[in-house]
């Protein structure tokens, strides 16, 4: 039977196991900013846990610092200007500086306080995506707790349950904040180290925008027709290329918050999942894959071992997402006579330019384009025009790099007789079956054969 004095008990417990540091949390740390666009290097726990940090593709790992027993982050929501590749920067929402925002490190039982100091023209909040937390610490903003007014500063407490793969953005007017940019990745390591380790750990968010060529701001209320599909808010050639040590065992983190889903594909090398959003798979439930379809609003994590040297080509299997800025509304002109649809379109408007009746490889033309716009397809690899943007980069997997070596290695060096090549030669005539008599079906030949 319920009585006062069993109610009293509970509650009692309730309150016991509640993380809390309230008085602590008075001083409020200083906020790291970043200013650069390119892969900072793996930042090494100097207090708490040890374990083997990750690396964020054109990003940083938020710096800490211990208070007490607990691991203190401060992030910052505030208006930023990101450079998605050499040429073209768009005026979106992030944290200290960047959009994404940087990539959060923890361990599996640290307890961590996350100081939030909103500096947009509107409220926010922050969700942590995935992770196991109290209900008043899930950023709901309305349901779990108040909006963050602007200027304001909000604290939120909580244990590191389990380890995995999460990612944080806000739940306050998130239709605008997400299109804008605002989101990260949090990472909470295992607390042994034994546990699946990797030699590289890469990490990387999805987003997408619709940014009108020559304009610089997203218009939020697209929803499905974007035109910059990105890894980290960087965009082919924009896009760090991952070097890797011939004989590493990696890791690649993968959210996914834009509004479809990504199959995303690795060549030269097979992989499996190993992690999700909801926590590590368990060995017998993984199989060997060369795409994984990452869906929205979900994370996927795969190890691989590298033991194929070269390089290899890394992207989104959706053909228009490794393309930029690009319009969709264009007729299909392959096969078409050039000349003659020149001559009729001259008619109308004589300074069109007829293309597309080959193909659209673009390799080799330069187009006109407005100020602060990227070319749909772009990047030279050693043998010519690459002809890919958007979410598209290379794995460049060598002998003899240096433990934490990420810097690019430049291209591969092809051993002699390892590419493919022309011949010259006429091609002979492949044997054929006879055309078959009019009037008649064609028999299959049988001759040779044993019935
Ligand atoms: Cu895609």
């Amino acid at each position: 039977m319920f009585s006062r004095r069993g109610f009293l008990g509970s509650a009692a417990l309730v309150t016991a196991s509640a993380v809390s540091g309230r008085v602590q949390a008075a001083a409020i740390p200083e906020a790291p900013t970043m200013d650069k666009v390119v892969m900072q290097p793996p930042l090494h726990p100097t207090s708490g846990p040890d374990y083997r940090p990750v690396v964020t593709l054109n990003g940083w790992s938020l710096p800490w610092r211990m208070n007490g027993d607990w691991k203190e982050f401060h992030l910052v929501a505030e208006p930023v200007v990101r450079e998605f590749a050499d040429g073209m920067k768009g005026n979106l929402w992030g944290y200290n500086g960047q959009a994404p925002g940087p990539t959060i490190e923890a361990v599996e039982g640290d307890k961590v306080r996350i100081f939030v100091t909103n500096r947009l023209p509107e409220h926010t909040t922050v969700h942590w995506h995935g992770m196991i937390v109290p209900s008043g610490m899930d950023g709901v903003g309305g349901l779990n707790q108040p909006h963050i007014k602007p200027g304001k500063t909000f604290v939120y407490e909580f244990e590191m349950k389990h380890s995995g793969t999460f990612m944080y953005h806000p739940h306050s007017d998130e239709m605008v904040q997400m299109a804008m940019g605002m989101m990260g990745m949090f990472i909470v390591h295992p607390r042994d180290p034994a546990f699946r380790p990797v030699d590289r750990d890469f990490v990387f968010i999805m987003s997408s925008y619709l940014i009108d060529p020559g304009t610089y701001l997203p218009k939020v209320n697209e929803m499905t027709d974007f035109n910059m599909w990105t890894w980290n808010s960087r965009v082919y050639p924009g896009i760090d290329p991952m070097p890797i040590r011939l004989g590493d065992r990696i890791r690649v983190r993968i959210g996914n918050l834009t509004m479809t889903n990504h199959p995303i594909h690795v060549h030269g090398h097979n992989f499996a999942v190993t992690c999700t959003d909801g926590g590590w798979v368990p060995v017998s439930a993984q199989y060997p894959e060369t795409t994984t379809d990452v869906p929205v609003g979900a994370v996927r994590a795969f190890d691989m071992l590298a033991d194929n040297p070269g390089d290899w080509a890394f992207h989104c299997h959706k053909s228009h997402h490794t393309m930029n800025a690009m319009g969709h509304d264009m007729r299909n002109f392959i096969g078409v006579s050039r000349k003659d649809l020149a001559k009729a379109v001259g008619k109308l408007a004589p300074d069109a330019m007829v293309m597309g009746s080959t193909g659209m490889a673009m390799g080799n033309m330069e187009m006109p384009a407005p100020d602060n716009t990227l070319p749909m397809m772009t990047g030279t690899g050693q043998f010519g025009p690459i002809e890919m943007g958007g979410m598209f980069t290379v794995m460049k997997i060598r002998e003899g790099l240096g433990r934490d070596d990420y810097a690019d290695p430049g291209p591969y060096k092809y051993p002699p007789g390892t590419v493919a090549y022309e011949v010259e030669a006429p091609a002979a005539e492949p044997a054929r079956q006879p055309p078959a008599a009019p009037g008649r079906k064609a028999k299959p030949s049988m001759k040779g054969m044993k019935m």
